[in-house]
């Protein structure tokens, strides 16, 4: 029986609840091994003047220090632009930026070091907001833009014109396993990297480079992940180069991670973005023509941000045809850690700006926000997106109707409108959104996955991919892709640590296309080995005899057997034909390779196919709120997602509600607070909430959507990542449904997060929620 398509669980489910799947933390101390800690910027922007060393380095178990002066390559790096530095020595750009590393006997020393560096530093004026940046023109790349039509006359034929600007907020990935490395010296100049990476071949290839190394003196490995969400596609590189040069230093172990608490003020997030919109509509609600010019708060380097908001801007569509647009974006250059990745890549700030100025056209026009969305909707004679990409198996008309139904749509609306009536207490809301999330890379080149296969001679299977696992499921589909190309049971395939050594120039594991590109590359390898065991075995099965010569063999592999299906009743199993191959030294392992068909996009035209295909959903989301307080309340979510053909639904399943959940947080809840120095001050589990099991409503229920015409990609699959994030804007939009009721039509105009604060601030507006004086 085939493996995909079942629901069978995580290969590491046991391991993580038991505690025996490891995680770079739990490799045991090695003999020798060093502490590595850092002494970091004390201000936001400062210029170095002067660094002692002198009295911490005599401090006991102190086993080096080291600066700038000490790196033997380039201290610059960086995943699109290199303006990054590993260790500053003369401005700092952030707030505990990397100064010295130090090497120590025990954590005591390191923490007394810091204390004993004598570093003179003269604060400069930081920038600290994307106002500011703008107010400054500190940007970092380009302004990028893509448009298509004419606004001007878009603005011309509209019934209304609606001006505006729209913030929307960072977010912590609050992964729970922080940024780890364990650098140990081989050989040689050679290191070995365990780290906690999406992306192992960028930490062996940016420790190999600022170490003075070439990238075949660096192995990076890395077995699993305790959660990314994105936080660890460039950012993992700060802890494994500290480690690595303390490695390097003293050929002695070095482990180097950080606190939670640290982690949280120290990495990259979310970007906060803010933008200025004019759109005009027509008195049906259809939008006629829309101008967004969008601002990111990128941090003090481009890390991905370039990417993340090219994904902005490609996202601001959403599933609507907009005939006359023009957007625009620019990176804003702030004193903050570098911002980066987060699960949906800047595809939710762009979806967000979109989906607010629905809301606004339904609150102006006193209608149905679905009734607007439905209007303006990709269809027949409307299908090519802004950047010229055709939008191809459109389902989202009918899955949108569909969900309608399902959730009972049109009835609860009325039931709300009549409870907001009579209510003196509280509000409720209700909104119906839709994502569709393009598919790929947008920079071609990423669009690649490598895989190694090899067959054991009891028939067992070792796979391995440039993919990591971190906790979405990667290894366990492998295992059922690779499991279904012998029809051998799961059990016989183990999936491995990924490692540089193994497969090497590996994309980050991100983009949702994990199971795309490394899926496909296994299928691949085992392509090649399938080919040569069939020749093997249609010798072994023919029968000269009975006429059956091993020409025109059909052989088949079912149910850990093989047979030629003409003679369906000799059958030899796949562990006896894996033995006999091997003593005619038949290659048993090979490798796989995977490139993206079809895809292609121009970064200065703005125009392409960057996507091989769109995942789509949507989400309905019911909401409570409390009109004196402004707490917010999730009553009811349900979710419809087309992922085609699901590898492993449990999986999926748990894939799309953690995304909705992660997207809800982000959308209601998550607030990062920072002081006038630049401190962040929600640096821990107290002080910024991640949604907890009782922010979510009971009634939460997540279907898939039957896609039989989606027929490309593995086992007809489709990425299932990011996309749900998106739809936690439901809940966003749901609010501002629930405030309209009482503020009219300019009331709503709130901006996400949609938090207890932003909500009462709202509702002071209309006299109901006063605060007390
Ligand atoms: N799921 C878990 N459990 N942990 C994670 O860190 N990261 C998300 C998503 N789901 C993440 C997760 C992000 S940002 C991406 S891009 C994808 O997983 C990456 O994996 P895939 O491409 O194999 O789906
Ligand atoms: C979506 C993504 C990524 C992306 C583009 C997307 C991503 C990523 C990069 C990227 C781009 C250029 C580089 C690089 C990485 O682009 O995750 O190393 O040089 O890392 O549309 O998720
Ligand atoms: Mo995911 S943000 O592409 O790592």
């Amino acid at each position: 029986m085939a493996s995909n398509g079942v629901y069978i669980p995580h290969e590491s489910a046991k391991g993580h609840v038991t505690g025996q799947a490891h995680y770079i933390d739990d490799l045991p101390r090695l003999h020798a091994e060093l502490y590595v800690g850092y002494l970091g910027s004390p201000v936001a922007h400062g210029k170095i003047l002067s660094i002692n060393l002198d009295k911490a380095k005599k401090i006991p178990g102190v086993v080096g220090i080291y600066t700038h002066k000490d790196i033997q390559g380039e201290n610059l790096f960086g995943p699109i632009i290199k303006d990054e530095k590993f260790l500053a020595y003369d401005v700092t750009h952030f707030l505990s930026e990397p100064i010295c590393v130090i090497a120590g006997e025990y954590p005591e020393a390191i923490e007394k070091a810091k204390a004993a560096i004598e570093l003179e530093i003269e604060e400069l004026e930081p920038i600290l907001s994307i106002d500011k940046a703008i107010e400054k023109q500190k940007f970092i790349g380009k302004k990028i833009k893509i448009e298509r039509g004419d606004t001007s006359a878009g603005f011309a034929a509209s019934d209304h014109i609606l001006e505006g600007s729209f913030i929307t907020g960072g977010q912590e990935q609050f992964y729970l396993e922080s940024q780890i490395a364990f650098a140990i010296p081989q050989e040689e100049n050679d290191l070995l990297i365990y780290s906690s990476t999406q992306n192992p071949t960028e930490i062996q290839k940016v420790v190999a480079e600022v170490l003075g190394l070439g990238h075949h003196e660096v192995v990076c490995i890395c077995k699993r992940m305790g959660g990314a969400f994105g936080g660890k596609e460039t950012q993992g590189v700060h802890v494994a180069l500290m480690a690595a040069l303390v490695a390097q230093k003293t050929r002695r172990p070095a482990r180097c991670g950080y606190d939670k608490d640290t982690d949280m003020k120290v990495t990259g997030k979310r970007h906060p973005y803010k933008s200025f919109y004019k759109m005009g509509y027509s008195q049906d609600g259809e939008i006629l023509a829309l101008e967004i010019d969008y601002y990111s708060d990128g941090g003090c380097t481009a890390d991905l941000s370039p990417s993340v908001l090219s994904r902005t801007l490609m996202h601001t569509d959403n599933a609507y045809f907009l005939p006359n647009i023009r957007t625009t974006g620019q990176i804003c250059y702030t004193n903050f850690p570098s911002n980066t990745a987060f699960r949906g890549f800047g595809g939710p700030q762009g979806v967000a700006a979109i989906e607010n100025l629905i809301e606004e056209i339904a609150i102006r026009l006193g209608k149905d926000s679905l009734e607007i969305r439905k209007k303006n909707l990709y269809g027949p004679g409307r299908e090519t997106t802004p950047y010229g990409q055709i939008v191809r198996n459109n389902i989202l008309p009918n899955l949108i109707e569909r969900l309608v139904t399902e959730s009972d749509y049109h009835a609860r609306l009325a039931e709300i409108q009549e409870y907001n009536r009579s209510s003196k207490l509280n509000l409720k809301g209700i909104a119906l959104t839709p994502v569709k999330f393009g598919i790929s890379f947008t920079t071609k080149f990423l669009n690649q996955g490598n895989a190694l296969v090899n067959i054991y001679t009891d028939g067992t299977v070792q796979v391995s991919s440039g993919g990591t696992e971190m906790g979405q499921g990667l290894y366990t589909k492998l295992r059922q892709i690779v499991a279904d190309q012998f029809a051998i049971p799961v059990e016989d395939v183990k999936v491995m640590a990924t490692s540089t050594e193994k497969n090497n120039n590996a994309s980050p594991t991100a983009a949702s296309a994990g199971t795309d590109l490394n899926g496909n590359a296994a299928v691949n390898a085992c392509e090649k080995i399938r080919e040569r065991l069939a020749g093997f075995a249609a010798t072994l099965l023919a029968d000269q005899a009975a006429g059956i010569s091993p020409e025109a063999a059909e052989v088949c592999f079912d149910d850990a057997q093989v047979f030629d299906r003409r003679l369906p009743d000799k059958k030899i199993s796949f562990k006896e034909l894996v033995i006999k191959a091997y003593k005619e030294r038949i290659s048993l392992g090979e490798r796989g390779f995977y490139a993206t068909p079809g895809i292609d996009f121009n970064n200065d035209t703005g125009k392409g196919n960057p996507f091989y295909y769109f995942t789509n959903g949507a989400a309905v989301t019911e909401v409570l709120i409390d009109r004196f307080t402004g707490e917010l309340k999730l009553e009811k979510i349900d979710v419809l997602m087309d992922i085609g053909n699901s590898i492993n639904p449990g999986i999926d399943h748990g894939q799309i509600t953690g995304g909705v959940v992660q997207g809800l947080g982000w959308a209601t809840n998550e607030a990062l607070t920072y002081n006038e120095k630049g401190e962040l001050l929600s640096h821990s589990p107290t002080t910024y909430k991640i949604p907890g099991i009782k922010d979510i409503p009971l009634h939460f229920n997540v279907n898939f959507f039957d896609n039989p015409e989606h027929q490309i990609n593995v086992l007809r699959s489709k990425a299932v990542a990011e996309p749900p994030l998106m739809l936690g804007i439901s809940a966003f939009c749901a609010v501002k449904n629930a405030l309209s009721s009482v503020l009219g039509t300019s009331g709503a105009n709130i901006n996400l997060p949609a938090t207890g604060e932003e909500i009462l601030m709202a509702l002071q507006k209309t006299g109901v929620a006063k605060m007390q004086s």
